[in-house]
């Protein structure tokens, strides 16, 4: 069981992490990641962590601008609809469109606005010739509806996840990297952190709801019809070092791209990769870990580190991450009130 005070710190552990991941891989996304550039990436997490200096705020991208999207539209007096979320990424994304949103996606708010969002998902449903966005953007922002389904059941998770992602997303890929990011953070806000972590089982429980997503898919039909199942067996085959987890095995297999498929499970590998023998480690060390193993993956780096330390604060809560680094992230103040307003409904 977990008590309330526990819950409510994973509450803004989760949301925290997403925010932190984000602005600390933001400025590495897309870089070489050699010793020198992971030289540099540690030293810039140690001094953030370090004594408090004042220092312009660490910026946060699109990831934290659409999760605070997706939190205010569940947090509505009128409760969550398509068409109040479409609109709340449109207003966010023409107040506010340096943010490094996707190249395709701007194009979904172009649409709804000048429709004034008569279809919320027509837009995304036309992207790519009509075969929807496969992009990471629906898995980076997903954290506050699994934190509103935190006890409520599985079924009623993938459909708010799927409703939530179609707005611009409409691609299986991309809908189905959004379930099983909210559902890596489901599954860890119902285990204590002082339990020893079985990460058998907690893999087996997602490559079983994984299972049930990909059931309906024929093979022979579809190339992609156990895609994520086999991003979750290579994982455990990393995992249980029956192929060896250097950075190359790691990337060739799980990879480090804007694509949904080839994104989420790495975030949640690192995290698994990151949490080995914590009952003896420092949880702290574990939540810096993860953030700065995320980020020297390279790629994608601050949606990768971003859904990474998400699933590691939606574990362990708020209290083990440094208050020196959250002070430097944007708006940080703002994630926890909504981490408490989504906690206290
Ligand atoms: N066919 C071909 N290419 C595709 C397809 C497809 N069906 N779907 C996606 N792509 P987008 P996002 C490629 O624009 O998912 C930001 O840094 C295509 O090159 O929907 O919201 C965010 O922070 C397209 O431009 O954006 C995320 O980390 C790209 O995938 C990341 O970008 C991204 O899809 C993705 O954001
Ligand atoms: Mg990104």
């Amino acid at each position: 069981m977990i008590d309330k005070i526990l819950m409510r710190s994973k509450f803004r552990g989760t949301l925290l992490g997403a925010l932190i991941g984000d602005c600390c891989g933001a400025p590495f996304e897309g870089q070489i990641m050699d010793s020198g550039t992971k030289l540099v990436l540690k030293n810039n997490l140690d001094r953030l962590e370090g004594p408090f200096f004042k220092a312009p705020y660490k910026k946060y991208t699109d990831d934290t601008a659409m999760t605070k999207c997706v939190a205010n539209t569940i947090l509505d007096s009128k409760g969550f609809s398509q068409t109040l979320l479409a609109k709340n990424f449109v207003v966010e994304y023409f107040k506010d469109p340096r943010r490094g949103y996707g190249a395709a996606v701007v194009d979904v708010f172009a649409k709804l606005r000048n429709t004034k969002i008569a279809d919320p998902t027509g837009p995304a449903a036309a992207q790519f010739g009509g075969t929807g966005s496969y992009g990471n953007g629906a898995a980076m922002r997903i954290s506050p509806v699994a934190l509103f389904c935190a006890n409520r059941n599985k079924q009623e998770l993938v459909q708010l996840v799927r409703d939530s992602s179609l707005v611009t997303h409409s691609n299986v890929l991309g809908v189905n990297g959004a379930i099983l990011q909210a559902l890596a953070i489901h599954q860890c806000l119902q285990l204590n952190p002082k339990d020893m972590f079985d990460r058998k089982q907690y893999i087996s429980q997602l490559k079983a709801d994984i299972a049930a997503l990909e059931s309906a898919n024929d093979p022979d039909l579809d190339a992609n019809s156990n895609a994520y199942m086999n991003q979750l067996h290579a994982m455990e085959q990393l995992l249980e070092d029956k192929v060896e987890s250097n950075d190359e095995n790691v990337l060739n297999t799980l990879g480090h791209s804007v694509e949904a498929l080839y994104s989420v499970p790495t975030a949640i590998f690192c995290f698994l990769k990151c949490l080995s023998g914590t009952i003896n480690d420092s949880p702290q060390l574990s939540f810096r870990s993860t953030l700065e193993y995320a980020i020297s993956l390279g790629g994608d780096t601050d949606t990768i580190a971003s859904m990474a330390s998400s699933i590691c604060g939606a574990y362990f809560g708020d209290a083990i991450i440094s208050k020196n680094l959250i002070k430097h992230c944007e708006d940080a103040d703002n994630m926890i009130i909504l981490a408490d307003r989504l906690f206290d409904l």
